[in-house]
């Protein structure tokens, strides 16, 4: 398959890990829009959030354990950070694989653009 996510998992595309287990990979943003800016990501393909079911939920909280842990990990989890998914065309997903944003280490702005 033609993903550059799974080609992360995979480890044939390099990434900046900061952390891996059984279930997911999280690595650096190249192109990071905070100072703590890391992506979260199921090793297993799922396109996005609308692929998400009864049957595969459990990855989701996974995830929301595992930016938890970076967020303390990297220093950001007493002054707070945003985690985000964005799904689709017009919810600006750009890689169609499954993936969260971890951000923080600034004061993050509200609405989104
Ligand atoms: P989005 O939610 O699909 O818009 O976010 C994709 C993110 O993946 C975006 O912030 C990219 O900078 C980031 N990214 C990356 O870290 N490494 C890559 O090889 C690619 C995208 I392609």
């Amino acid at each position: 398959m033609d993903c550059i996510f799974c080609k992360i998992v995979e480890g044939t595309i390099p990434s900046a890990k900061v952390y891996e287990d059984e279930k997911v990979v999280a690595f650096k943003d190249i192109n990071p829009e905070a100072p703590v800016h890391i992506i979260i990501i199921p090793k297993e393909h799922i396109e996005s959030v609308r692929e998400i079911d009864e049957n595969n939920a459990l990855i989701v909280s996974h995830i929301i354990l595992t930016a938890k842990k970076i967020a303390k990990d990297l220093g950001i989890s007493e002054s707070g950070f945003r985690i985000v998914n964005n799904c689709g065309k017009d919810g600006g997903q750009t890689v169609p694989h499954l993936h969260f944003h971890l951000l923080g280490g600034r004061d993050m702005q509200w609405p989104p653009g």
